[in-house]
């Protein structure tokens, strides 16, 4: 397809950002690493511990550079953006260390800069800057828009919403959606009714119990300042892929409402942000689909597709292929590792490489060095053996958040307890055979996984020194997204 004037415009704009930044970079060499991940998957506890561990010595033995002493200092320096909100550091730290409570959830990109001082191996010293951009994956899972015609997306959604649990959820926007003509005249009232309904379709296909990935478009969830406008003001319709929209229908209405989104949100997002991204940490929960079941699984698959075709997108601009590849590294992480016994990690990585392997299949994708890690920023838990019968399970010992159940049990947020999770099989394929039973379709008691959400640690700290926080796999996380610039 020709490009449309717009297309040049956007692809000028990109241009002249991608120069400003080269030409920046060539002074003081600059890594931009992407964090992103969907609602909860761990962003800001991940970022938190990065920062804490690089700037107050943590225990990073396969991040090389820190590791074998090259590292002279890392520390916290303005960001370069004045647009973008600064990421609350030392709130997140003392929220974590100080009162062990996780940080409050967060719905908005921020950023912040760290300056890492290290010696080359050959002895010359030298500076790397590493601008840290955290920002949700449902934002991410907008970009496939850009390529969709009102049209193509309201058969997919629709299609989609027909499938497994999400029938049921569902329902409501459905009878609506058959009460609806799209050649009908424009009516607002319609408009707000069927954005409602399927919003709160969209909101029950997220809830713990069915956990489902693939929820775009993205703002519907966290409007932010675009609440009840019209940009947010759309849902589906049943239309044809090659019909065209009456004037003044209601079809025509949501069509240009679908198009104000992709202008207002999608490809500021894009151009101020993703396009100028080097690296990419995708963090994963993949235990709450576990805890769901199996069609959350294979939603998050659906959802991980559709995030490397982004990184696609982000490697077609005109001028990134003449100064410098974008995104050359992407990292996805299995979060929350620490849920589990140490003998299943690998087998989580196993679980997520399956996973990404099927997803970089269908997205023909051949570009950035693509990496999978299962790790815990935090390690909230130790590992015990408990004896039951004639059988040492494997279990973890925790102190459970106030509120969370097991087996008809409350946790006051106190109480330290060891539970056995449940073992992730050997075979990953076994998981997506969907053999397993989660939330969605069994009561919780009878579930083959129950991961439970455990208070931050509790840490001893040495004299007036800032006591470590312990992780797993956090140093190879580092190693991969940018030991490579600091050799
Ligand atoms: N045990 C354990 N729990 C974690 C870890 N990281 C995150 N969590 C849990 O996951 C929750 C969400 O973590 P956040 O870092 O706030 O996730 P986020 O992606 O920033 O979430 P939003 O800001 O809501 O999008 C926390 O409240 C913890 O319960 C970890 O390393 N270990
Ligand atoms: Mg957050």
């Amino acid at each position: 397809m020709a490009p449309g004037f717009r297309d040049i415009v956007e692809e000028a704009r990109l241009s002249v950002r991608a120069l400003l930044d080269y030409g920046d970079g060539l002074f003081h060499p600059t890594v931009r690493l992407g964090v992103t991940g969907l609602s909860r998957a761990g962003k800001t506890v991940f970022i938190t511990a990065l920062i804490h561990g690089l700037t107050r010595g943590g225990r990073f033995p396969v991040f090389e550079p820190f590791a074998t002493g090259r590292i002279a200092r890392a520390g916290l320096e303005p960001q370069p953006d004045d647009a973008v909100p600064r990421f609350d550091y030392e709130n997140h730290v003392c929220t974590l260390i100080e009162q062990q409570r996780w940080p409050n959830s967060t719905v908005d990109i921020s950023e912040l800069r760290l300056v890492i001082d290290y010696q080359r191996h050959n002895g010359a010293d030298r500076t790397l800057t590493l601008d840290i951009v955290d920002y949700p994956g449902e934002w991410l899972l907008d970009l496939p828009l850009l390529n969709k015609s009102y049209e193509q997306w309201s058969i997919e959604s629709l299609a989609l919403s027909r499938e497994g649990p999400r029938a049921k959820l569902a329902g409501p926007w459905h009878n609506h959606l058959a009460t609806l003509n799209a050649g009908d005249r424009e009516n607002e009232q319609s408009a707000l009714a069927s954005a409602r309904l399927f919003t709160d379709y969209l909101r029950a296909c997220r809830d713990e119990r069915f956990a489902m990935s693939l929820l775009p478009p993205g703002r519907f969830l966290m409007p932010g300042n675009l609440k009840g406008s019209p940009a947010l003001t759309f849902a589906p319709l049943d239309v044809a892929a090659a019909g065209t929209a009456p004037d003044g229908s209601l079809w025509a209405m949501m069509r240009r409402r679908y198009e104000a989104y992709k202008d207002v949100v999608v490809r500021p997002f894009f151009r101020d942000h993703f396009a100028r991204l080097d690296r990419q940490i995708v963090l994963v929960d993949a235990l709450a689909a576990f805890n769901a079941g199996p069609e959350a699984l294979h939603d998050l698959e659906a959802a991980l597709a559709g995030i490397l075709d982004c990184f696609r997108i982000g490697r077609g601009t005109l001028l990134s292929h003449l100064f410098r590849p974008r995104i050359d590294r992407i990292l996805f992480a299995a979060t929350k590792a620490d849920h589990l016994h140490h003998s299943s990690h690998d087998r989580l990585e196993a679980v997520l490489r399956r996973t990404v392997a099927k997803a970089a299949d269908r997205a023909e994708y051949a570009g950035a060095a693509i990496d999978v890690v299962a790790l815990a920023a935090v390690r909230a838990t130790r590992e015990a053996t408990v004896a039951r019968g004639r059988d040492r399970l494997p279990s973890i010992l925790g102190t459970p958040a106030c509120g969370e159940v097991s087996n008809g049990e409350t946790f006051d947020g106190e109480t330290e307890v060891a539970t056995f999770p449940g073992d992730l099989p050997a075979d990953p394929q076994q998981l997506f055979e969907g053999t397993f039973r989660g939330l969605s379709s069994t009561p919780s008691g009878n579930t083959d996984f129950r991961f439970l959400r455990f208070r931050p640690p509790r840490l001893e700290r040495a004299g007036d020194e800032a006591p470590v926080l312990p992780h797993i796999r956090l140093d190879r996380a580092l190693q991969f997204l940018i030991g490579d610039r600091l050799q």
